[in-house]
């Protein structure tokens, strides 16, 4: 058989004819026709084998045909490939025993995106989705020339915006087409209009029927305090048939049999198993409050007591409330999400797609590899060898989803927003959040942009919406569907210049996209968790009015997004004091290791045309400079390299020290009402990961590399938290914590000048209840300073920490009474280092040094802690590398700067 795939788009069901008999559940065949196709764009020019899953841009850098596309300008040189039409064409040989088979269907998972699909010859289907499943033969379309046309053929009114802005170096119209948002380009990203079979394609021949789907969705019944479980069954019959359904937990004693019948096509049923009261049910708990424990499904139908089908799946028990209520001495309603009954402060961040290829997404899961002390120093020449032999772990690192969920819990994260302008994440993302407790809020994928409501685009959406819900409602992790990302404040602020006259138009088109379709085909198919029209939004309020609000960034209501570049990020008074903040945050750029494999020597200063083609967000680079001069010196090198590396090194200790300041503020707003504004229950960055290696909002560089702030998360969302801030010229201390504790404080006076405490003041033990923050210390700056030596403002600077009775609880926290920039007494440190075996770093140095940053270059792996303040003689730190080394790498590689040494 000829199977030939020209790209446009879908995941095809193609029906082939087969010859009626009756078989049992054995004779299910799946034949996988992932591997080698073959590609070749329009006029046959270029003809190579491409891997499937894959896309057309991974297959000619395979092939040799092009470079890294993410070298240096290589995003806009290799733009023709995307506006190439091309066709991936495989053959394979139907067997005799598939093809008896009363059914065979096609089935694409995923083609990206606008396609038809032939077999033989035969026009089979066609594709439009990327995120659709299609049944059927691929021909794939240029994007951009598609969505340029259908941008032409709609011709009654524009649907905003045209085209990204200039310095994005993007594509146009990619809101006319159901395809990844960002791979036209965004402010952190490039334009890579990919095409290709992004999923993986087979054949599935049956007999009778198969089991496409299966969903489980746990409810409580407060009333009867008793668990159920809503199964869902999409079940493809080729029949009409008549059968028995069993579904049982054994580990719940709970088992159920139900009489049912198949009907013909693919239906969906509904199926609700109770279980046994007499069994406590153990619950999945977000990261931080408990454990994700999950049982056994088993699923099993029988015809005329054959078993014709049987799996098994993971159930996980929890609830989610999302609570919109009124808020004692404030106007507005909350807004916080209540699992199990425990209101949660959602810690965490925002997920973009981690590639431009996602088939160069990984799953990796990571090993990690201590040094091996004694081995290491009898072979250190077999880890030489060792490490030449090994594959560029490096790339697969930057794409396991593993690693980089992994890096989230580890910095104390709880929650993750799937963000609306990227993918629907694969299987295996949901199921590491299942596993490790994140909890993920689950756009649906619309950004920044107005969007077509033509019947044939509305189609396609509900298709899509009902594949992705039906595909993920199983998971724990997810705990909100969210329609939009920015859309209502898109139309309440006006983005587009849209005029008054037509604004009705375009809210009616809002109102009929995400409430009358998505919302209504998402609570159709799924009651067990919440649904918001946008983020941000007023929620209920939002609902109130239209839903669009007057002012979707109203702090009284719902989320906000928030991003102030200008002003001083030091400015706790600056940001606002919502009830959830869902977006915020500051660029910076990657390490120099990471920026080095895509460039060359004269791209290396900040005023190159490389830097500034990689910075897609106006101004950005200049941004950060501004920022980082209201508080620190800027570097002044004369050699250039280490002015670039030493500049790199600044916009990151201004990204950290940023949200630092703005995280806190919203952790220590959990519990205060102040002029009507507070309850802050959630806080979510922006951005935990990076697409490629360019200056971004991201916390994780394109490669897995932590950023400083990264470093900082790990402290500023620990689950103790001392935080401190001024008021009118008063220290104020909180303490913050998930869990109910007796604490005390313990505040350190340093000098700039000397490495021991000027003084050391301590609190008494307070309780500080579980989800709280509490105001434990309270003192105006100068009555502290003047107990305190000879310590000014500018002279001196606190640390801090909470105890319990026999330890510390918490990271050590520090607050600077001036910038450092004003700092006297601030002196360039010498700092020294041994490694030892066990990749073991103990620092000395020889005074007070701030935002003390260890790299070691392209060895990957982390630090126990980062970016820290150094306020003592002696400091340990361990490095756990993602692949062999040893101590004479380490030892080569690394380097250590503070802030002194950089001016
Ligand atoms: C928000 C996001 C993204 C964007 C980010 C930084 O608006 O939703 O669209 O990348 O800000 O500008």
């Amino acid at each position: 058989m000829l199977l030939h795939v020209r790209l446009c788009g879908w995941a095809c069901w193609c029906l082939f004819s087969g010859v009626f008999s009756v078989f049992s559940l054995q004779q299910r065949l799946t034949v996988s026709l992932n591997g080698k196709w073959r590609l070749s764009n329009s006029n046959g020019s270029l003809l190579l084998p491409a891997q499937v899953p894959g896309c057309v841009h991974s297959a000619l850098q395979q092939q040799g045909y092009i470079t890294d596309p993410y070298f240096r300008f290589n995003d806009v040189s290799y733009r023709w490939i995307a506006l190439n039409n091309w066709t991936y064409t495989t053959t394979f040989t139907l067997s005799a025993e598939l093809s008896v088979k009363q059914k065979v269907l096609l089935v694409f998972d995923g083609v990206d995106t606008v396609g038809s699909i032939s077999l033989n010859g035969i026009a089979l289907g066609k594709t439009y989705n990327m995120f659709c499943r299609y049944v059927c033969l691929i021909g794939l379309l240029s994007p951009i020339l598609y969505a340029s046309e259908q941008r032409k053929a709609h011709t009654s009114y524009v649907v905003p915006p045209e085209c990204p802005p200039g310095v994005q170096k993007g594509e146009c119209h990619v809101n006319f087409i159901r395809k990844e948002q960002s791979s036209f380009s965004w402010d952190w990203g490039p334009s890579f209009p990919t095409m290709g079979l992004w999923k993986g394609v087979r054949l599935e021949a049956f007999d009778i029927l198969q089991l496409v789907q299966v969903s489980s969705v746990p409810l409580y019944n407060d009333a009867f305090s008793q668990w159920r479980v809503q199964v869902e069954l999409l079940i493809d019959a080729v029949q009409t048939a008549r059968g028995q359904l069993t579904l049982s937990i054994p580990e719940l004693d709970s088992e159920q049999t139900f009489q049912t019948h198949f009907n013909p096509g693919k239906t969906k049923s509904n199926f609700t198993i109770l279980i046994n009261t007499a069994n406590q049910v153990k619950l999945w708990w977000p990261n931080g409050h408990g454990e994700q424990p999950f049982y056994r499904l088993t699923i099993r139908g029988f015809q005329d007591e054959f078993l014709i089908f049987s799996t098994e799946s993971k159930v996980y028990f929890r609830t989610v409330e999302l609570i919109q209520e009124p808020v004692v001495g404030s106007p507005g309603l909350s807004f916080y999400f209540r699992i199990n009954g425990k209101p949660i402060f959602l810690k965490g961040s925002n997920w973009i797609p981690v590639h431009s290829f996602q088939d160069q997404v990984t799953p990796d899961v990571l090993t990690y590899i201590p040094l091996l002390p004694h081995v290491c120093r009898y072979v250190s020449g077999l880890f030489s060898i060792l490490l030449s032999l090994m594959p560029d772990l490096s790339v697969c690192l930057s794409c396991s989803l593993k690693n980089l969920l992994q890096s989230a819990v580890d910095a104390n994260m709880n929650a993750l927003r799937v963000w609306g302008g990227g993918v629907y994440e694969q299987d295996l993302f949901y199921e590491i959040c299942d596993e490790l407790g994140i909890m993920v809020w689950q756009d649906f994928m619309f950004a920044c942009a107005m969007y077509p409501t033509e019947t044939d685009f509305i189609q396609t959406v509900r298709e899509e919406v009902v594949q992705q819900v039906q595909r993920l409602k199983s998971h724990p992790s997810i705990i909100i569907w969210s329609g939009n990302n920015e859309n209502e404040a898109a139309l309440a602020t006006d983005w587009f210049d849209i005029p008054a006259s037509q604004r009705p138009k375009y809210i009616r088109d809002y109102v009929m996209l995400y409430v009358d379709n998505i919302k209504k085909v998402v609570q159709e198919e799924d009651q067990s968790r919440p649904f918001l029209v946008s983020s941000p939004t007023n929620g209920a309020e939002s609902e109130q009015e239209g839903w669009v609000a007057e002012n979707p960034y109203d702090p009284h209501y719902g989320d906000v997004h928030f991003y102030s570049y200008i002003l001083d990020c030091w400015d706790w008074r600056t940001f606002p004091r919502t009830r959830f903040a869902s977006e915020y945050g500051f660029q910076s750029w990657p390490s120099f290791s990471t920026l080095q494999p895509v460039s060359i020597k004269e791209d290396w200063s900040y005023g190159s045309n490389f830097t500034s083609h990689r910075q897609h967000h106006e101004d950005g680079n200049q941004q950060m400079i501004l920022q980082a001069a209201l508080h620190f010196h800027l570097p002044n090198a004369t050699d250039p390299l280490k002015r670039f590396t030493d500049t790199l090194y600044i916009t990151q200790v201004m990204q950290a020290q940023c949200v630092k300041t703005q995280t806190e503020f919203y952790r220590r707003s959990r519990s205060e009402i102040i002029e009507g504004k507070g309850h802050t229950m959630g806080a979510l960055y922006w951005q935990l990961n990076d697409i490629w290696q360019a200056p971004s909002w991201s916390s994780i560089e394109f490669g897995g590399k932590w950023k400083m702030l990264h470093y900082f998360a790990q402290s500023f969302f620990a689950a103790v938290l001392p935080v401190a801030f001024e008021e009118d010229d008063t220290l104020f201390i909180y303490a913050i914590s998930d869990l109910s504790r007796d604490l005390k404080l313990r505040v350190n006076v340093f000098s700039w000048t000397e490495l021991d405490p000027v003084c050391t003041l301590n609190s008494s033990m307070l309780l500080v209840p579980g989800g709280s923050a509490v105001a434990v210390f309270k003192q105006p700056v100068a009555t502290l300073l003047a107990g305190c030596g000879n310590c000014t403002r500018l002279t001196c600077l606190l640390t801090f920490q909470l105890e319990d009775d026999s330890s510390q609880q918490g990271p050590t926290d520090h607050h600077f009474l001036c910038s450092p920039k004003d700092a006297q007494g601030l002196r360039r440190p010498n700092i020294t280092v041994s490694i030892d075996f066990y990749s073991e770093m103990t620092l000395h140095s020889d005074s007070v040094a701030p935002f003390v940053w260890l790299d070691v270059g392209n060895i990957p792996g982390r630090f126990s802690s980062n970016g820290f303040l150094m306020v003592s003689r002696n400091r340990t730190v361990d490095f756990t590398a993602w692949r062999p080394t040893s101590v004479a790498e380490l030892t080569a590689s690394l380097t250590i700067t503070s802030l002194r040494d950089i001016y």
